[in-house]
């Protein structure tokens, strides 16, 4: 890394905005918000962006929270509490209704931000940057705020080409040669196409980089004009496209590769089956993502554990486990595991079979039970002999099944079952 951009990463700010529920990910995040979701064995999506603004050289956080905030401000107090004041560091929890008079919940992105204006001021950074609590991926910001004084922009958005027809749910751009944003639409119904390539679309990140006292400016005169959405996406973006300079930063040039070489990875586990596929890449022979790189460590809380133990039953039969990952104070005992990931303190029991299986910290799956391509809560306990995997309609009719033929099983799902 230059000491340049260094230098201004440690005059940054990184806020981020973890207020989102994640409906799409259904009871999974009915007790959490979606970036307080495990990911990868060991850690929590915030972790993501977390890390990533610490390898890039920020040293001053706020975290923005709403929605079922607990297990979100729990991981954070245990596992990113190491900043200190007297080396000009801080992570701030910034829950809604905290600040301002009369306001409750942040109306929206933005709003998140101007409601803590006098914590961000407080430090008085000279640059900040916006980021999203919910996707993985490695990035150097420091190299995006670089290319945003550089370019003598009023706003860098972080952007990445993806196939035209997943763009609705993003914010799409067109962009000149010199990346210039020309035109920004929230959420198009039919997002306009890249010049070259009529199945590709430039979307948004959700990654913005502005000048603070620029951002607060802006955000004042925006709140001030008629039916203001208190929204990056829909509002503030738009509006400085038509009266600034907007420009838009490549996810390639500042994404760390460490996995696969050619690979800018970037994910929004936002579904099940998203969910459920980006762990279980992980499990490949060399996935896209690395997260065994020393380089670009992602950091996270991790409870103490004994090391994963694998062992024969009474009657002979081994415990094995193959191409998975396989955390901390989990005892695979008699069963056979392929393509797992499981999380700390999951228990497996003789005779079962598993096979595509997600299981959150301190699942248990009980003797003969097969299941093939499930994601399992955090806690909740499979009975003896539950075949999952097998027959669609029986699954369809017992747990939450993806289009895609993943199952989704929490406790209460279980419960209601007739075993
Ligand atoms: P969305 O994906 O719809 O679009 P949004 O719901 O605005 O994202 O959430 C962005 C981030 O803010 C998420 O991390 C979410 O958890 C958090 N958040 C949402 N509401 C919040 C609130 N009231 N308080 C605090 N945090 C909140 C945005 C942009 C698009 C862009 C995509 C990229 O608007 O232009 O393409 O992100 O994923
Ligand atoms: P973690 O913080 O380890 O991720 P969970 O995500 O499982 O834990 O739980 C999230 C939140 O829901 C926590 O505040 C926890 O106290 C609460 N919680 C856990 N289990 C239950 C339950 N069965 N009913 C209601 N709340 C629960």
């Amino acid at each position: 890394m230059d000491r340049e951009s260094q230098r201004l990463a440690r005059q940054t700010m990184a806020f981020i905005l973890a207020g989102g529920r994640g409906s799409r990910l259904y009871e999974l995040t009915d007790r959490r918000a979606k970036p307080a979701m495990y990911f990868g064995g060991k850690s929590r999506i915030i972790d993501f962006p977390l890390s990533n603004a610490v390898n890039s050289g920020i040293r001053r956080i706020g975290v923005a929270t709403q929605y079922k905030a607990h297990s979100l401000i729990r991981h954070l107090q245990r596992g990113w509490s190491f900043f200190r004041e007297e080396r000009n560091e801080s992570l701030d929890i910034l829950p809604a209704s905290q600040q301002l008079d009369n306001e409750n919940w942040y109306k929206g992105t933005a709003d998140a931000v101007t409601q803590n204006e006098h914590v961000i001021k407080g430090y008085a950074p000279k640059y900040i940057i916006i980021l999203a609590g919910d996707h993985i991926y490695k990035q150097d910001y420091s190299l995006m705020i670089q290319h945003h004084v550089d370019s003598g922009a009023d706003v860098t958005v972080g952007c990445i080409e993806v196939p035209r027809a997943e763009a609705t749910g993003f914010g799409v751009m067109k962009v000149d040669t010199e990346d210039r944003i020309l035109e920004f639409v929230e959420k198009p119904a039919d997002p306009p196409a890249m010049p070259n390539d009529p199945d590709t679309a430039l979307a948004s990140m959700g990654i913005y980089v502005f000048k603070t006292d620029y951002l607060f400016a802006l955000l004042a005169d925006c709140a001030a004009e008629p039916g203001y959405g208190h929204d990056f996406g829909g509002d503030i973006i738009p509006h400085i496209v038509k009266t600034g300079k907007a420009v838009a930063h490549p996810f390639s040039r500042s994404c760390v590769r460490s996995g696969r070489e050619d690979k800018a990875y970037w994910r929004d586990v936002g579904t099940v089956d998203a969910f459920w596929q980006a762990n279980i890449d992980l499990t490949d022979f060399k996935p896209e993502l690395d997260l065994y790189d020393n380089d670009w460590p992602i950091w996270t809380y991790s409870e103490l554990t004994p090391p994963a133990k694998f062992i024969h039953n009474e009657e002979g039969r081994r415990g094995y486990a193959l191409s998975s990952m396989v955390s901390g104070g989990c005892i695979i005992s008699g069963s056979s595991l392929e393509q797992c990931l499981l999380f700390t303190g999951v228990k497996t029991h003789s005779f079962s079979q598993l096979e595509g299986v997600i299981a959150m910290p301190y699942a248990e799956i009980n003797r003969n039970a097969r299941l093939k391509n499930v994601v399992i809560d955090r806690g909740v306990i499979i009975p003896d002999g539950l075949i999952v995997g097998e027959d669609p309609e029986l699954d369809a009719s017992r747990f939450r099944r993806s289009a895609a033929g993943v199952c989704l099983i929490t406790q209460p799902m279980i419960d209601k079952l007739d075993m």
